[in-house]
């Protein structure tokens, strides 16, 4: 234990020998990351259940995706009145929004106030990356290597490192000999990049992309946008709050919290029950029209079967190509825009302010690298097999090794050695998207498996910070101190996770992050489970209540001998 520190874990549970390699106390749980996920289950962990815990981080402070995407334009895509944590209502009457959909330094700020809040960072080793994590089974503890040598041991492992967050830098050759500065949207300098007189070219027509591409657009002297896939968008919206809709969010915080819970993807709307297919081409342009212009992700709910039949999709995929192909000027231009190959909302869907306006701007090209892709980065700028081009800054927008990349990146050993990079070379395979067979007490915060990415994350979060609580409390009440999912239950699981992968058309776009399609070598498996966030809930609140079937709880020999 930490000295001075209190702990409530049951003294039957603490390792009491020091293993010869530990430099750092036992501890009862460690947590990775110190983003939205981490900070919350540091609270759950240390303020309710009263264990020692404590959080290791990269970033020099807390804020996990929104530390990092710094990029000018980022933004959340959810609205900001469910784009928080709703796990105290006070907490929910203290914070005001500014904006429809915050922008990255206001959700900073947000995450800021609220470590100060629960004074969280005392728990928060900051600027320490995970090298390593292997389980001891002897001991039946977690031993944690970090970047700087600095060994931690824990009872609990549980990962909290975003889906979003390692950066995906192409290996373009000649990068090296570029004579400007390039930067990875997920990576980006603190005292950010000054674009003015600048000639820009910037990789990437996602999420990411669609929303740095005006705002680079607006300082730098030109900006090439080079785009492999074209993606559709929906305009945003964006405005700032009125006092009667921050009033409207206060009185109506809880009931907002129920409807998020709910829903399917943790939103405050619901998917239409209406389909598309049943419904007038007259009628269903107004209702695009009118979901185009309330802007949003809502445009992808005014259907039921817009994500699950094709022909419902195209009727959704032809109105926003014939939005994109009305809104740019130049014929050639917009052609490439709108020759998107894959169904609408098939990848996920940007939102934007001014994307597609923005190639109407004089101080903007567009390059299509598909037609002719991009051969290298020369010493002054990106050369495709058609042309070169002249630039000082290239910046790119080219996304994450989603989802795996930052479990595997913390190179996590299980049961008898077994590295989770072995267990998952077929793609990842867990059950609930929580446990992995091998890893014995290794809970995942938002991993494969799980409805994460396809739902709002912090909703997403929330749930799942507090199952992993409420199951760390349950072990405790029985004396009981190692989980492990059964093979049974995970094979069972990633059939359950397949099925409601092609029940949809997510799984038919073969470029799809969601599918591992944007990282060269990557096994192409589903990894999001796609059967909804409130059926999600359900199953795991079952399992729960069930006495956890599927997961092996035991006591370890020495508990066991007590
Ligand atoms: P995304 O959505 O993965 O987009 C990355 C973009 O970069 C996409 O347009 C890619 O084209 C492009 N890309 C990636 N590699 C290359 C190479 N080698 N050459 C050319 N173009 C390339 O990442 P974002 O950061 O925009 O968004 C990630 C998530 O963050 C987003 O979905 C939200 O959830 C928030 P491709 O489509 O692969 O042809």
């Amino acid at each position: 234990m930490i000295k001075g520190k209190k702990t409530l874990m049951p003294d039957a549970l603490i390792d009491k020998t020091e293993p010869s390699f530990n430099a750092e106390p036992v501890l009862d749980a460690l947590i990775v990351g110190a983003g939205f996920s981490g900070m919350y289950q540091l609270i759950c962990l240390r303020d309710r259940l009263g264990l020692s815990a404590k959080v290791l981080e990269a970033g020099s402070g807390v804020g996990g995706t929104w530390y990092w995407n710094r990029y000018p334009g980022a933004r959340c895509d959810s609205e900001s009145h469910v784009y928080w944590y709703t796990f105290d209502k006070k907490l929910m009457q203290d914070w005001d929004w500014s904006e429809r959909y915050p922008e990255q330094p206001e959700i900073l700020r947000y995450l800021n106030f609220v470590a100060d809040r629960y004074d969280l960072r005392r728990d928060i080793r900051f600027n320490t990356r995970v090298v390593r994590a292997d389980y001891d089974a002897a001991a039946n503890l977690w031993r944690v290597r970090t970047e700087a040598g600095e060994l931690y041991s824990a009872r609990f492992l549980i990962t909290a490192v975003g889906c979003l967050s390692t950066a995906n830098v192409p290996n373009f050759p000649g990068l090296e000999q570029f004579k400007g500065d390039w930067y990875h949207t997920g990576q980006w300098p603190h005292e950010g990049v000054d674009f003015t007189g600048k000639r820009v070219g910037m990789i990437g027509t996602g999420s990411t992309g669609i929303q740095a591409a005006p705002v680079i657009a607006k300082t730098a002297a030109h900006l090439t946008v080079f785009q492999r896939t074209a993606n559709y968008s929906v305009p945003a919206r964006n405005v700032p709050l009125t006092p009667e809709f921050k009033r409207w969010i206060k009185e109506n915080a809880e009931e907002i919290r129920s409807l998020t819970h709910e829903t399917q993807n943790g939103q405050s709307f619901r998917i239409e029950t209406r389909k598309a297919l049943e419904t007038s081409p007259e009628e269903r342009e107004k209702i695009y029209e009118a979901a185009w212009e309330r802007g949003g992700l809502q445009f992808r709910a005014v259907f039921e079967d817009m994500m699950s039949s094709k022909a419902a999709n195209d009727t959704a995929a032809d109105f926003v190509r014939r939005k994109i192909r009305s809104i740019v000027k130049d014929q050639a231009t917009a052609a490439i825009l709108s020759d998107i190959d894959h169904p609408y909302a098939g990848k996920r869907p940007p939102i934007d302010t001014d994307y597609f306006e923005t190639f109407n701007r004089p101080n903007v090209s567009l390059v299509d690298v598909k037609a002719a892709p991009i051969e290298c980065i020369t010493a002054d700028g990106i050369r495709t097999a058609a042309a070169e081009y002249p630039l000082d800054i290239i910046v790119f927008a080219t996304g994450f090794d989603a989802m795996t990349g930052p479990l595997m990146a913390m190179n996590i050993h299980g049961r008898g050695g077994e590295a989770l990079r072995e267990s998952w070379n077929a793609g990842p395979r867990n059950y609930l998207g929580l446990q992995v067979s091998g890893f014995p007490n290794l809970f995942m915060i938002t991993g494969p498996g799980s409805p994460s990415v396809l739902c709002n994350m912090p909703v997403a979060i929330e749930q799942h910070a507090d199952w992993i609580t409420d199951c760390i409390a349950h072990m405790r009440a029985n004396g009981l101190d190692r989980i492990e999912a059964q093979q049974e239950a995970m094979d069972s699981w990633i059939e359950k996770v397949n099925q409601a992968a092609a029940a949809t058309l997510l799984s038919t776009v073969p470029h799809s992050w969601y599918l591992g399609g944007n990282v060269p070598g990557k096994p192409r498996v589903f990894m999001p489970y796609a059967g909804g966030m409130a059926n999600y809930r359900r199953i795991c609140d079952d399992v729960a209540a069930a006495g956890y079937p599927g997961f092996e709880m035991s006591a370890s020999e020495r508990v066991a001998a007590e």
